[in-house]
């Protein structure tokens, strides 16, 4: 897959909480979004640790990682995390959040990707994980709350909706708060 991120530091900030993972492996993508509570030092603590559990056990079930990364992050202020796994020999997107992080498949049929309450490293109860199709024309895209939920792909240009860097850039640029970290991630498949 091709993917684009872009990430934004709270106004005046250095450090940046909002971190995003992703590994190509078995014919699947995995792309975790973290976004380390707060801003600033200790939140970019969180979500380096939570990059660096994901480095090793990215390969277990999302609710196997949601319950390593929530032992591993006990000792920071936590982080939101979502998770999404597309399988592309079968056609489908397998998904689980705790915290605000907001998920969309764009396509001919577009869904929401819905997060948990909760915190991860502060005491985690079941993860929701759910799996819907996914086909090779969709698009991912995935944000922290420093990125508004209310774009609206199609109100973009053809041109710009088919290039992963444009759309993320258009759509950071036009609905990033300042008072917080941000991140958006927007990917799709290519042959
Ligand atoms: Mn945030």
């Amino acid at each position: 897959m091709k993917f684009c991120v872009r990430r934004k530091p709270f106004h005046g900030y250095k450090e940046c909480g909002d971190r995003c993972f992703i590994k190509e492996f078995n014919r699947k993508t995995l792309v975790a979004v973290i976004d380390g509570l707060g801003h600033g030092r200790s939140a970019e603590d969180a979500a380096v640790k939570a990059f660096e559990y994901l480095k090793k056990d990215y390969h277990l079930s999302l609710s196997e990682i949601f319950r390593g990364c929530n032992e591993f992050l006990k000792r920071t202020v936590g982080a939101a995390m979502g998770i999404a796994l597309i399988d592309h020999e079968n056609c489908c997107i397998t998904f689980a959040g705790i915290g605000n992080i907001s998920g969309r498949v764009v396509g001919e049929r577009s869904f929401s990707l819905m997060s948990d309450f909760g915190i991860v490293g502060a005491g985690i109860r079941k993860v929701k994980v759910e799996t819907r199709p996914f086909e090779h024309a969709n698009m991912l895209i995935m944000h922290s709350d420093g990125i508004s939920e209310r774009f609206d792909v199609s109100s973009y240009s053809e041109e710009v909706r088919s290039d992963p860097r444009r759309l993320a850039e258009a759509i950071s640029r036009e609905v990033s708060r300042s008072n917080d970290d941000s991140i958006i991630v927007v990917g799709r498949v290519v042959e």
